[in-house]
Order: structure tokens, then C-alpha cells, then sequence
């Protein structure tokens, strides 16, 4: 079994080194029998085939304009129903007050996202966007989960590509990875529910690609999927990406337990995650680029993943986002100053690049 088992593993490493693509019986494969090391090796092959020594970083914060959500996840520590205990919602104007806020502290990305708010409809969105976009024109808006956009959309009773042209001509310039959790069915329906199905949060995402909306895309990870769910879910985003290019970066999230109905499964290790980042870099061949979500899994770990395939660490947050502290996250206040960013990526012995939404460079460190 041990020669098969070695087989295989050379076989996978051969296909890297040429730089062909794994089939998902491969990646099943990885998930299985690889090593931590064997993994490291090919996933930083593969890292700097797509961007040489460069680690990304860029200067943004979030803002979640309500966590109040008609949905149920059973991993989220943080909606509340209307009038729970708990349950914010902000003004247009305290939205616009933070993004002034924000003007001179040289931001180059708001990152908007927040729960599925009942009463909400895309007229108030489009609203947003525009006196978002007249305080600071030139602030990148990467806003709105495709849950949020498939809610809004069905609400004000629009086409998928009409409410995004709409949002685009607004000021919408790209979509956040947030929705996609685990793309099977079945699992789906034990962990989201009720929550938008894998079928609309690809085609939401597909749409956006042809009108010109890049965006992102996510894994929920390390609750109760098996490793054919992971792989399928990685297929899927693979396959999509073959159709369009319009993904800019794959980011796993590491499912946290605190305050929530599933936190009795607990939490998976630290060699888990890195196995994951790395899997994720060998297959998702098509991706240019791997982020790991700090504020999620703290800054050590987040240096760490940068040996197994990350270029990309997500920016200089403050004190804005709550989806991750709310459910037990390491960072309770992530924020991490440039040149806190900058020696971590440079203890790896890599470049650090300061860049905007769209990986265009901005500085180099
Ligand atoms: O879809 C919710 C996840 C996502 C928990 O695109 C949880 O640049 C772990 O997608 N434990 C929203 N994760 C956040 C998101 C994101 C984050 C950073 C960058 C980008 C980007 C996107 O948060 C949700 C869900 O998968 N989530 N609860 C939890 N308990
Ligand atoms: Fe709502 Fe998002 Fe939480 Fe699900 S994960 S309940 S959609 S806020």
C-alpha cells in the first residue's frame, strides 16, 4: 500500500512541476496522504509560478452596515433576528460618517458586508453606493455577499445582470467572497439552510464576471464536511474560473466555534489549515491568487501560511469587522499597521507589495 500510496504522491508532483493541472481524485488524494512538507514544497512551486517572492497586502477596512438577517446558519455567531437584543443597524449617515472617517488615513478599499436585512431593497443599496462614491471617489467599493445580492435583487423583483449593472453604474467596482461555504447540497442543508443555494451563489458570481465585476470567492471549512465535499467545492470554483477569469483570489475560512449551534463540533488544528491552504493552491491552478484572512487565524499563523502557497494577506484592518470576533476569532481588534505587515511578510523572507483591489502594485516594501 505504502509504494501506491508514494505513486501517487510522485505522480502529483510531477504534474506540478510541469505545470499541469491535478485532477479532483488527486486533490482527494493530498487531503488524505500528503505531508505537511511534501505539501509546503509543491504549494510554494506553484505560489511562485503565479507571483514570484511577492505578498500582497493593501489598506482597507470593513464596515457592517447591520447584522440583523433573515437567514440561519448555524456556524454565524452574529446576525440576530429584527428588534433582538443585540441587533444593530446603521444610518446612511453613520455609514458615510465612517467612510469619511477613514478619507485621510490613506484607505484604498471599503469592504462592505452585513446581514440579509428584511426591509432592504436595492434602491437603498444603489443609494448607498452613490453617496459612498461622491464623499470619496476614489475609494474602491468592494461590497455585497452574492446572499445578499440574490435577496436584494429578488426583493426589488430585478434580473441578476440588471440589479449588477445597476449596482456597477452606482459605483459597485467588485463582489466579496462571503456566501459560498460549502457548495454541497446536502451539507447545505444542515449548516445554511435556508441560505441562497450553491447553483445561485455560481451564477451570481458568473453574471458579475460578464458585465465586468471581478470578484471573489471563499471555503467555509473545518465544520462537518469531509475532504470529497472540500475538492468538490474547489472543482466548482475551478470550473467556473475556466468559463470566465473574473475570480481574483481563493480565500479559505477557518470555521470558528464560539457563540454558536454547531461550536460543540470544536475547531480543526493548526496543520489542518495549512494543509488547506496549501491543497488549495495546487489545485486551484486557474486562481492567481491565495488569501489567508488574518484577523481569522491571527498574525503567526497567517506568517506561517505563507509557506504553504498564500501571496496575499488581507489588509490594514481597524476595528470594524465583528463576523469573526463575534465567533471566537484569535484577533479580538484586528489591526495590524503597515509595518507590522510588512516585517511579518519579510521574516518569511518574501517581498511585501502594497497593492489596490485589483493587485495592481502599489509599492514595494
Ligand atoms: O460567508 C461566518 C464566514 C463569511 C463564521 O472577499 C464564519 O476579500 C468562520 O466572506 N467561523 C463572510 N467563518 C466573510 C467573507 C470574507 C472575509 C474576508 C475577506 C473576504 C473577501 C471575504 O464569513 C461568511 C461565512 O463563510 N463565517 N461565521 C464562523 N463562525
Ligand atoms: Fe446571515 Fe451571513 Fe450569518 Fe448566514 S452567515 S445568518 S447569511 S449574516
Amino acid at each position: 500500500m505504502i509504494g501506491v500510496q508514494d505513486n501517487h504522491l510522485k505522480k502529483i508532483e510531477k504534474s506540478v512541476a510541469e505545470g499541469n493541472r491535478i485532477e479532483p481524485d488527486d486533490g482527494l488524494y493530498l487531503y488524505e496522504f500528503a505531508g505537511l512538507g511534501y505539501l509546503s514544497r509543491l504549494s510554494c512551486q506553484v505560489k511562485e509560478r503565479k507571483s514570484g517572492k511577492s505578498v500582497y497586502f493593501n489598506r482597507n477596512f470593513h464596515i457592517e452596515p447591520t447584522n440583523i438577517c433573515i437567514h440561519n446558519c448555524r456556524f454565524c455567531s452574529y446576525s440576530r433576528k429584527f428588534n433582538q437584543p443585540g441587533s444593530w443597524e446603521m444610518s446612511l449617515d453613520d455609514i458615510l460618517l465612517e467612510i469619511n472617517q477613514f478619507k485621510d488615513l490613506s484607505a484604498t478599499e471599503v469592504h462592505i458586508v452585513g446581514g440579509v436585512h428584511p426591509h432592504r431593497t436595492l434602491d437603498y443599496y444603489e443609494n448607498m453606493l452613490r453617496q459612498i462614491r461622491k464623499l470619496n471617489p476614489t475609494l474602491f467599493i468592494k461590497a455585497f455577499t452574492a446572499v445578499e445580492l440574490d435577496f436584494m435583487f429578488r426583493k426589488s423583483q430585478v434580473s441578476v445582470e440588471e440589479g449588477l449593472i445597476r449596482l456597477k453604474s452606482a459605483g459597485l467596482d467588485s463582489i466579496p467572497g462571503g456566501g459560498a461555504e460549502i457548495f454541497d447540497e446536502e451539507l447545505r442543508k444542515t449548516i445554511c439552510p435556508d441560505k441562497t443555494d450553491s447553483v445561485t451563489w455560481l451564477a451570481i458570481h458568473e453574471s458579475a464576471h460578464r458585465i465586468g465585476i471581478p470578484t471573489n470567492a471563499t471555503m467555509l471549512y473545518g465544520h462537518l464536511e469531509n475532504y470529497v465535499q472540500r475538492i468538490d467545492h474547489l472543482n466548482r470554483l475551478r470550473q467556473l474560473q475556466d468559463r470566465t477569469g473574473g475570480f481574483q483570489v481563493f480565500i479559505p475560512l477557518k470555521y470558528r466555534k464560539a457563540n454558536n449551534s454547531l461550536g460543540v463540533i470544536g475547531e480543526v488544528s493548526t496543520i489542518e489549515d495549512l494543509r488547506n491552504y496549501a491543497i488549495s493552491r495546487i489545485f486551484l491552478d486557474n486562481f492567481p491568487h491565495l488569501k489567508a484572512y488574518w484577523p481569522m487565524i491571527g498574525k503567526e499563523i497567517a506568517g506561517l501560511s505563507l509557506s504553504f502557497g498564500v501571496d496575499d494577506l488581507d489588509g490594514t484592518i481597524e476595528d470594524t469587522t465583528r463576523i469573526y470576533s463575534m465567533a471566537g476569532a484569535e484577533d479580538q481588534n484586528p489591526a495590524m499597521t503597515t509595518e507590522g505587515l510588512v516585517s511579518l511578510i519579510r521574516s518569511s523572507g518574501l517581498e511585501p507589495v502594497e497593492r489596490d483591489t485589483l493587485y495592481n502594485t502599489l509599492k514595494i516594501y
